[in-house]
């Protein structure tokens, strides 16, 4: 069974999935053991890993390192463009990002990444990519040049989840960009979920276990935390952060 399929499955007895993102710029190779230890012994349920820069040298490396803490939960890239590609990684994201009008982010990029992704035999996960205006901008607002979806049209989002879904993209990672202000706002989760049958990943800018737990009630299938665990490394949060994904 392929590495999302499995996920979906192992995950299929909670309300929700919980991945943790980290960042290699954030998070340097010393400290990879005790954070992915601590964030397996809470519970999460896979890690992506990546970032909108990658000014870590030798990703080979560090994915090889993370490999070596990481048991059995499941690797990901959610890869900031095609230098973060690496067969020691379980899985990809195969992003495409639906929500701009930039068409080298939504099938350049791909084409020149997909030949070596399949060189390099590494499971893509077709995934569009819905960016969320959230405040301010955010490095994935400004790194790709596009203009984020608006957060008071939920129809707008969802209208575009609807699309995807007809396109055939395995997942919809539905983003306000890490760091955000704002999270994406519950109602536009709501409508979505009501949209599509496929599952729907959100993430950016949610701090508390009580906002992680609103998203799941609204539809989220699978919930993604990046920067509020690089500043708090209390592992009663993150255990906080997997039951009220996980139960709600
Ligand atoms: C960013 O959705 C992820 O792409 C996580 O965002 O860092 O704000 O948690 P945060």
């Amino acid at each position: 069974m392929n590495v999302f399929d499995k996920l979906l499955q192992n995950t299929s007895s909670f309300n929700a999935g919980y991945f943790v993102l980290i960042d290699p710029d954030k998070t340097p190779l010393n400290k990879l053991s005790v954070v992915l230890s601590e964030a397996i012994a809470a519970g999460v349920d896979a890690f992506l890993v990546g970032g909108s820069l990658l000014l870590t040298p030798d990703f080979d490396g560090y994915l090889q390192t993370f490999k070596k803490h990481s048991g059995n939960i499941p690797v990901i890239i959610f890869p900031g463009g095609v230098h973060q590609l690496s067969a020691y990684a379980d899985a990809l994201l195969f992003l495409s990002l639906l929500s701009g009008r930039n068409a080298h982010h939504i099938i350049g990029t791909q084409v020149i990444a997909a030949p070596i992704i399949h060189r390099l035999g590494i499971e893509p996960i077709s995934t569009a990519y819905l960016l969320v205006e959230s405040g301010r901008a955010t490095s994935a607002e400004f790194m790709s040049g596009t203009v984020p979806l608006p957060r008071h049209k939920p129809e707008i989002a969802a209208a575009h989840a609807l699309a995807a879904s007809y396109m055939g993209f395995q997942t919809i990672y539905l983003e306000s960009g890490s760091g955000a202000d704002h999270s994406v706002p519950t109602e536009m989760i709501s409508l979505i979920s009501k949209s599509i049958s496929i599952p729907l990943i959100v993430g950016g800018g949610i701090r508390t276990p009580e906002a992680a737990a609103e998203k799941v009630k609204a539809g989220a299938r699978f919930i993604v935390t990046g920067n509020i665990l690089e500043s708090n490394n209390d592992p009663g949060f993150i255990r906080a952060f997997v039951d009220a994904v996980h139960n709600g």
